[in-house]
């Protein structure tokens, strides 16, 4: 196939990793339904993909990674900066040229037998003033198919690429074929010791070899868009976020947008998809994962979604904890991991419908409730199990979803889980406490309630994302914040998980978490007062909408209740976290734990 660019620095790349990789094919990919269709019936042909039932799961495939190859591996992630010291504590570091010696050695040969696909992708709206322009090589018919799905593939992307600049990434499952030799319908993968999802930072360059899974092959998503991103982000003047990105609409029909940064496990691709149980609030979808922001003329700050679909982890997903979510996978979506059911559909746990069985993600005959020899339950879908899904298809998909030029970023919203102390929600006093909050996100690692060792700092749910130094990274927030000025975002902490003392939720959580949001939404407008205390701003008496829900008046008061005495037994967790970042912390995050601890008393 002849090359559809003239890009010179593309021809010669795409040249070069070709002679390195020794595919046996080369394909250009257009982003077509035909190329798509194509690719999966090859799959599913080659016994890789299910075909799940035309009429329940229209379009649909199922497949089932190797056993050894279900989530990032992040203890094989690197950043490959040439100093050590711009990567951090927070990072592996390797020498670069030493990486990409061991690596081009495993490169040598790796697509004998494959095919080798250039995917052009565009990381929001093509062409766009934020959007970026990708282009992944895979071996992996798999990536491809989820990559048109997650981000915008094709020839249109070639097109406005023209002469200028991309972000290459190369990316092998690293398992070449023998002549005669196929996968035989298994997964093709290499052993975790040859695994590398790698990342130099000083060139835009990304190399993953060895894995087929989420993060470690869809290059567009972590690799991209968050850690080489933030990287170029700092050096620009912008923010690379792991945040969703909703708007909220109130009875006046007053719109606000709120980003907002959670670490896993925390719902954040629920609350994207809130359904609020306030009367006249409407909320909209606009991403569930990243953001990027710019200052736009206005000085305001501008966020768009770089992504195009939804990689969500699919067990939990249900009509009760998210029915847009499961709408959204109705149709032209994939799935990994999951159990395929005796009549051809999809099933995961709690997903709020009956299973009478079907056959597991490792592929074996299974029956709800069965266990294994010791007695556990033998779970059906993986619990990192995923779906691949149009954003495109979720039915409360804001309007201005794909506006290239983003939405004006009222709110900032960060979190964690905390089933003690933190409480429901508080307001920052300003942007450089609310970077402190961000920056001192935690959840429990562990069920053990007032175990403070136990708390899992994730600042801004960037900690395995951030491309570089972590105390850089805080510093560019506040550099952000005197750009922004007075324009900035106001920054709350949330925390949607608290318990009392037997163990009960304290609040409802899902849809009602609008009315969290509705009084962020007040604080912006002015509208309402708040109470100072020593850890933010909080909801007066009454100034939380709770009309129709029927909350008890002490779980209320605990729901905002600051226990001093439980907030200072975490400064010596605090003063350890913030030693970890090292010499590069900020002297302005400093100030923010001296005045911390000092309102504290
Ligand atoms: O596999 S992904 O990195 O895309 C998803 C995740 O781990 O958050
Ligand atoms: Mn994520």
């Amino acid at each position: 196939m002849s090359a559809p660019t003239k890009n010179k620095k593309l021809l010669a790349w795409v040249e070069e990793i070709t002679a390195l990789c020794k595919p046996d094919a080369v394909v250009w990919c257009d982003g077509s339904k035909a190329e798509y269709d194509t690719l999966m019936q090859g799959m599913v042909d080659s016994g890789l993909a299910t075909k799940l039932d035309e009429a329940k799961r229209p379009n649909s495939f199922h497949f089932r990674s190797d056993p050894s190859d279900v989530a990032r591996v992040e203890n094989r992630t690197y950043i490959a900066s040439l100093k050590e010291e711009d990567a951090g504590p927070t990072n592996n570091w390797i020498d670069p040229a030493e990486l990409k010696k061991t690596m081009t050695a495993l490169y040598d040969g790796c697509m004998k037998g494959r095919t080798m696909y250039v995917i052009p992708f565009s990381m929001g709206p093509v062409g766009g003033p934020i959007s970026k322009i990708g282009i992944e090589i895979t071996d992996s018919a798999y990536v491809v198919c989820n990559m048109h799905i997650m981000t915008r593939v094709g020839t249109k992307v070639l097109e406005t690429l023209g002469d200028g600049e991309f972000i290459p990434c190369l990316h092998s499952v690293g398992k070449p074929l023998a002549p005669g030799e196929s996968d035989n319908g298994q997964w093709p993968c290499a052993p975790l010791d040859k695994k590398y999802i790698a990342h130099f930072p000083e060139e835009n360059l990304i190399w993953s070899y060895g894995s087929g899974y989420g993060g470690n092959a869809l290059l567009g998503k972590k690799c991209l868009a968050l850690r080489i991103a933030s990287n170029m982000a700092r050096n620009e003047g912008w923010m690379a976020e792991h945040m969703l990105i909703l708007r909220l609409t109130s009875p006046e029909g007053k719109q606000f947008h709120i980003a907002a940064a959670f670490p896993s496990a925390c719902g954040k691709t629920n609350l994207a998809m809130l359904q609020p149980t306030i009367a006249g609030w409407k909320c909209e979808c606009i991403g569930d994962d990243i953001s990027w922001m710019k200052i736009g003329p206005d000085g305001r700050l501008y966020a768009i979604n770089p992504e195009a679909g939804f990689f969500g982890v699919a067990p939990g997903t249900s009509a009760a904890s998210n029915p847009m979510a499961l709408a959204s996978v109705r149709a032209n979506s994939i799935f990994t991991n999951c159990v395929v059911t005796d009549d051809n559909d999809i099933w995961w746990e709690d997903m709020g419908v009956e299973c009478s069985g079907g056959t597991d993600w490792k592929g074996k005959p299974w029956k709800p409730g069965m266990v294994d020899a010791e007695g556990n339950k033998i779970k059906g879908a993986h619990p990192n199990a995923r779906f691949t899904a149009p954003a495109a298809q979720c039915p409360v998909v804001c309007p201005d979803w794909e506006a290239p030029q983003g939405v004006a970023i009222d709110i900032f919203v960060f979190g964690g889980r905390r089933t003690k102390v933190m409480p429901l929600v508080h307001q920052a006093y300003s942007w450089d406490q609310g970077v402190y909050m961000g920056a001192t996100a935690a959840s429990e690692a562990t069920a053990a309630a007032l175990d403070v060792k136990g708390l899992r700092r994730d600042p801004m749910a960037m900690k395995p994302f951030i491309g570089y130094h972590v105390g850089d990274y805080f510093a560019h927030w506040f550099a952000m914040g005197d750009k922004l000025g007075d324009k900035a975002p106001k920054c709350f902490y949330v925390n949607w998980f608290r318990k009392n003392d037997s163990g009960k939720w304290l609040w409802p959580g899902f849809g009602d978490n609008s009315r969290v949001l509705k009084w962020m939404c007040e604080r912006v407008e002015g509208k309402v007062e708040a109470v100072e205390t020593p850890i933010g701003f909080m909801p007066k008496a009454g100034d939380l909408d709770l009309t129709g829900l029927d909350i008890p008046a002490e779980d209320l008061a605990e729901l905002l209740k600051v226990d001093v005495s439980a907030f200072k037994a975490e400064f010596e967790d605090l003063d350890s976290y913030m030693g970890s970042v090292g010499s590069k912390l900020p002297e302005r995050m400093k100030a923010q734990v001296a005045a911390y601890k000092q309102r504290l008393g």
